[in-house]
Order: C-alpha cells, then structure tokens, then sequence
C-alpha cells in the first residue's frame, strides 16, 4: 500500500516483509524510492539473481546495468543510487558491518562504488532489506527514513548546507542513539564530483562522487533503524563458527599492533618500500615521513573506532592542534599519504586538520590529495597563476573551501583531475594522476607493474580495494612483467573486489589477523544455506567484473566517449620520469612491459583485446542478455 500525502513527512509505505520468497541469510526484498513522485514500494528479489550475484556490488552492478538508460548522465533524475548489503552483511560475525554504496559516477561516467562502515548496514539489513534503490529526484532537499519496513520522506531544508557532523548529530537527537545516519556535506550538495556518502562522524564511502548523486536528488540524508532478525540456515552453527573466529582473531600475532595502528603502520613500509605518493606521484619517498608516520600518529592518538561487529576496529582518533585551536580527525594510510606526502605537508597535525575538513564537508581524501598536488604542481610549472606551494597548510585549506563551494579556482577543482587536464590542455594529461577518471589512490607504482596494472583494471577506476597487489609484488620481485603475477592480481580480484564486496564484509580479518577463507564459504552455507564452492565463488566473481565491464563499455559508447586500452592505462608520469630518490632511483614503468600484462589479463578474464568482453564469455558467464545490448553500440567478438 502506497500514500502520497505532501512534504513534510511525505510518503509512508507499511509492508509486510513477512510474505514473499522463503530464504535464509537473504531478506529477499529491496526498497525502491522515487524521489520525483514520491512513490515507495517493496519489491522483492529474485532469488536466482541473490545466487548467480550473492548481494553488495553484485547485485548493484546487476540493478544498475538493467535500470539505467544507456549514456544516462549521472547528475539527472534518470540515474539511480544503489545501497546494498550482503548475504552476511550485518549478521554477527567478525567485521560485517559494512554496505556498498552505487551508482553510475558523475566523476568517471563509469560504474561507481564505495564500501562504507556503517551501523546502517546492520539496520538496513534488520529492517528487512537487502539493499536500498534510490531514483528520481526531489523538488526540495529531503530525509529518508527507514524502520522495519516503513519508509517514510521528509522535508530536510533545515539541514541542507550543514557539515556531516552537524546533520549526523541532529539526526540522532531525533531519531534517537540507535539510529544510523548516512549523509552529504556541502561537497556532495553542490555536486563536487568525488564527494562522498559519510557516517558514524568521520567514515565515508563512494569516492566516484556518490555523495554528488545524492546531493543531485537533493537526498540529504537517510536514516535507518531496524529491529527484525535475518533468518539464519543454522543459527547456533553460525554463532558457534563465529565465536571460533573472534577467537582466532584475537589470538593472531597481529592483533595488539593493528589495534595500536590500523593501517597507518603503512606509512613507514611504504616509505621503506618507495611507493609512498610524494608531490603528486613523482616520488615514492617523502623526506618526513616520519612526522606523518604511524608511529607518531600514537603520540597523539586519543581512542580508536570501528564498524558493528568489529574486534579489531582501525579508525584511529587523534587530538590535534594547529595555531592553539585543537580538534580531533579519524586517521588512516590513504588520508595521511594523500594530505601529507603527495601534497609535500610533513606535520600530521595539519594534515588531521584537513582529513577533518574532507569528513566535514564530504569530500573523499584521495581525490582531495590528488587533486592538491595537481594544483601545486601546475603552479610550480606556472600552468596557472594562482601560487600554491608544496606543504603550504594555509593555502590548502582555503583551496578545500573554494572546492567545497566551487569558488574561483576551486570550481574546477572540483571536477577531479581527469577533468581539470581536459580543460587545461597542453602535458597535464601526463601528470594529471587517474585511471578512467578515478583519482590515484596512495601507491606510487614508478617500480610496481603489478599494482599499476591492479589500478589499470580495478572496476571503478583506480582504487586499491579491488587488489592490493604491491606487497605481494614486492615478495615476486618488483620488475618482473609477468603472466604468474597476472593470474595472482586476478585471483586477488576475485576474492577482494568479488567475494568480499558482494557478501557484504570487510576484509579486514582475513588480510590482517589470517582469518581463513574457508570460514566466508562455511558461514555462507550457514547463513544461507547454500553451498558454494571455490569454483562458483570465481564464476561470481568473474560474472561481476564482466558485467561491471560491459556496462562501462555500454556507458562510454552510447555518451559517445568511444573506448580504447588507454582506459586500462595510468597517467604517462609512471612510464616516462623515474624515480630520483632511493635504491628504486632510475626506475619506471616499461610500456611494452605493462601492454603484454594487460593482454594476459583480458585474455584470462575472457575479454578481447579491446578489453571488451567477448560473446562466449558473456554466455560461459550466464549473462548473454548483456549481448544484444553491447551489440548496439560495438561488435563483439566471439
Ligand atoms: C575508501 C577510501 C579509503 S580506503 C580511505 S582510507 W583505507 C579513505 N578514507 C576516507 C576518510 O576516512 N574520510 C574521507 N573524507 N575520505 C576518505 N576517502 C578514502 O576512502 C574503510 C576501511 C579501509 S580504510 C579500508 S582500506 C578497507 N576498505 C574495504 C573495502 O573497500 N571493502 C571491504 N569489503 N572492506 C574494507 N575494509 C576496510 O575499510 P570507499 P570506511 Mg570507505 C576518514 O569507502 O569509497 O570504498 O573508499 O569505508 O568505513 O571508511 O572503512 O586505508
Ligand atoms: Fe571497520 Fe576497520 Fe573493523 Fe573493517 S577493520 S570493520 S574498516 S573498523
């Protein structure tokens, strides 16, 4: 049952979730809201698509390729947000608090996503849903609230132009303390197209500008509450499996050192291992290092934070101050290289104080930091007149502003890297650091194929998430241009940016403290009641990251972009000027190197050496309906 009423606490559905499909580990439903008509509704999900995609970016991926218009534009109502979660997303077990945020991006035109931890995760799934489809857009800036069931729109005038915090902060004094925000600052009102979705006061997902999406249906916030439980195949199994896994958890030898550090510990082994970004991409090794380190980042670490269900929560809570003002700033690796090395700032005080700002008003740090360094490079290369120099604190923070609410300069700022080399022409493509749009993220790969290829392939652009490749490289032997370490980046893929991102969990407990793999297959089976083998967790895998393909390929065809290997390119700076400094001095990329890696690479994934996949594939892969649409924009090879 749907009622329009008007717009202060607008549309209210009451549904059964007690009917529909039978299934455990699944709810079996989605809520879609149409921002432009008001309209909620339950509808449920086809159990065979929860199968053949599992849930998070699988089933996102699977909803956006067949509800999108081709060559849709990414700001207009037509687009559509995905927020969806896991067959284990939530449940409790290690670390399952986490969901994935979707959409087609308005900073690469390409499919978008984010994996953000989140209280909401566990509430949208003990509300009765799997995921959350967004659509249309609202006249005025509007609320959604979740509970058990009801969805309910309201009026949200006095909270646009808030920060994060502020928004967050009145949220839970209304809905109360069990309540979960996620929310847009000012960046994703005013469409900077890599702000992001942010909750719990500091954590932010969707770096390909989600949070502009949101900010272009005017959708400030979302709000969720839940109190249902998610029916389990084998409750006590499931609870005793996961009792056995905080147990090995906190037995691991790693266990006290990443709760002391999280991931900045990574600071010095990148620094070590001459891959930390330094003045834009040009180094691997900052001459502070140490002053941004994790090491250092104990000295003033306060508490530390983490996600639902987590034993070994990473946000590291520091108390800073800058000029005697003080204030507190969640840190990890990528925040700390990107504010710090990559834009030539040395003291983590600052940089704490910019991570803040980035929290604040919804921008993701690493296209911040990418985009920074950009700038201080074109003024040292005098590209543009505005005088920005290397560490200057002062100068960033007022150009985070200007990003913010699209100021001067700060306009085309905030249109990312990628955009900002179209608009200026002559060399910056060669230094402007992205991959199909998407800022770098925070390792250099002048002396890394391999990682250079992982940000060369990764499906939303270049992020780490999909494969953190460089360290396993680095045991391979750093100038190796290898089929073996293609099959490894693919199996690494598999299970990082397929397995993980669909259940939907963090990795954490696997990558950090050892926790096998074979326990996801036992608590999917225990969860869900459906056996999956190793076999049929690559063929999801694969099936998602073709169809993640196919729909970049669609998207760029019918805007009319065309698409050559160059999108699965980085920028000319890693192949062309070495790296000064260190025992790595000297070394860059080899481009004939990096072509034949990428060749084994669309050939073991099935796709063309266009990198498109091909029509076995797609058929091999259950999804030949993806065929006929591909075929209207571009040939497809057998
Ligand atoms: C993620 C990206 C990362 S990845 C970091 S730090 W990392 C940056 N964090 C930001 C931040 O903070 N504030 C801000 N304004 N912008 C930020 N941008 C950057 O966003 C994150 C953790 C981390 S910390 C990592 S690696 C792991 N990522 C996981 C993943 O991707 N999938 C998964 N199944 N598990 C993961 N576990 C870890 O989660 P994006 P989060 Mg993030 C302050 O969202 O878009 O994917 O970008 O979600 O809750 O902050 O957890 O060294
Ligand atoms: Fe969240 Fe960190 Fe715990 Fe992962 S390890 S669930 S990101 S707190």
């Amino acid at each position: 049952m749907t009622l329009r009423i008007d717009f202060i606490n607008v549309y209210i559905i009451l549904t059964s979730i007690c009917y529909g499909i039978s299934m455990f580990g699944w709810n079996g439903k989605l809520l879609r809201v149409d921002l432009s008509s008001g309209k909620v509704r339950v509808e449920e999900i086809d159990k065979n698509i929860l199968l053949k995609f599992l849930g998070g970016r699988g089933l996102a991926v699977y909803i956006l390729w067949r509800e999108l218009e081709p060559g849709v534009d990414p700001l207009s109502p037509l687009n559509k947000l995905v927020i969806s979660a896991g067959p284990l997303t939530g449940l409790p077990i290690p670390s399952s608090g986490k969901l994935v945020v979707a959409s087609k991006s308005p900073l690469t035109h390409g499919y978008g996503d984010g994996n953000i931890g989140t209280k909401a995760a566990v509430n949208l799934r003990r509300s009765g849903f799997d995921a959350l489809v967004v659509e249309g857009s609202a006249r005025r800036p509007t609320l959604l609230y979740i509970e058990d069931g009801k969805a309910e729109l309201v009026n949200a005038d006095e909270l646009w132009g808030l920060t994060t915090l502020e928004t967050e902060m009145r949220l839970l004094k209304t809905y109360g303390s069990d309540a979960a925000v996620l929310s847009i600052g000012p960046a994703g009102e005013n469409l900077v197209k890599f702000s992001t979705i942010i909750c719990e006061f500091g954590r932010s997902g969707g770096r390909p500008g989600i949070g502009a999406v949101m900010g272009s249906k005017k959708l400030k916030a979302i709000v969720i509450r839940g109190n249902q439980d998610v029916p389990l195949h084998d409750k006590n199994e499931f609870l005793k499996l996961s009792n056995e896994a905080y147990d090995h958890i906190k037995k691991d030898p790693n266990y006290s050192f990443w709760l002391r550090q999280g991931t900045m510990s990574t600071i010095e082994w990148a620094n070590t291992n001459s891959c930390l970004p330094t003045h834009n991409f040009r180094e691997g090794i900052f001459d502070d290092a140490s002053k941004i380190s994790g090491n250092f980042m104990e000295t003033i670490k306060v508490r530390q934070k983490g996600c639902p269900y987590c034993e070994i929560p990473c946000g590291n809570i520091v108390r800073y101050e800058v000029g005697g003002v003080v204030g507190e700033a969640e840190l990890d690796y990528e925040n700390v290289a990107m504010l710090g090395s990559n834009i030539g700032l040395g003291d983590l005080h600052k940089v704490s104080d910019l991570n803040l700002k980035a929290d604040l008003y919804g921008l993701d740090t690493i296209s911040l930091g990418n985009v920074l360094g950009l700038t201080a490079e074109l003024s040292e290369r005098k590209v543009i007149n505005d005088t920005v120099e290397w560490g200057d604190y002062k100068r960033f923070k007022e150009l985070i502003e200007d990003i913010t609410y699209r100021r001067g300069l700060g306009d085309l700022l905030a249109e990312g890297v990628r955009y900002i080399a179209y608009k200026l022409g002559g060399d910056v493509s060669r230094y402007a650091m992205h991959v199909k749009g998407l800022e770098i993220s925070a390792y250099d790969c002048h002396a890394a194929p391999g990682m250079a290829l992982a940000y060369g392939t990764s499906p939303i652009g270049a992020h780490h998430k999909d494969a953190w490749f460089i360290a396993t490289e680095i045991k391979m032997g750093r100038d190796l241009y290898s089929r073996e370490k293609v099959e490894r980046l693919i199996w690494m893929q598999n299970i990082r940016g397929g397995l993980f991102e669909s259940l939907t969990t963090c990795r954490f407990p696997w990558l950090e403290t050892s926790l096998d793999l074979e326990y996801y297959l036992k608590f999917i089976y225990l969860a869900t009641g459906v056996k999956y083998s190793w076999d049929d967790i690559y063929v999801v895998a694969n099936r998602i990251y073709t169809l993640i393909r196919s729909f970049w390929v669609r998207e760029y065809m019918a805007e009319g972009r065309g698409w050559s290997t160059l999108m699965d390119t980085p920028p000319a700076r890693w192949f062309e000027e070495p790296l000064t400094k260190g025992s790595l001095a000297g070394s860059k990329l080899s481009i004939d190197g990096y072509k034949q890696m990428l060749n084994w690479y669309y050939e073991l994934r099935g796709w063309d050496a266009r990198g498109i996949p091909k029509k076995s594939t797609l058929h091999n892969l259950g999804i030949s309906e993806v065929i006929p649409v591909l075929e209207k924009f571009i040939k497809l090879s057998d």
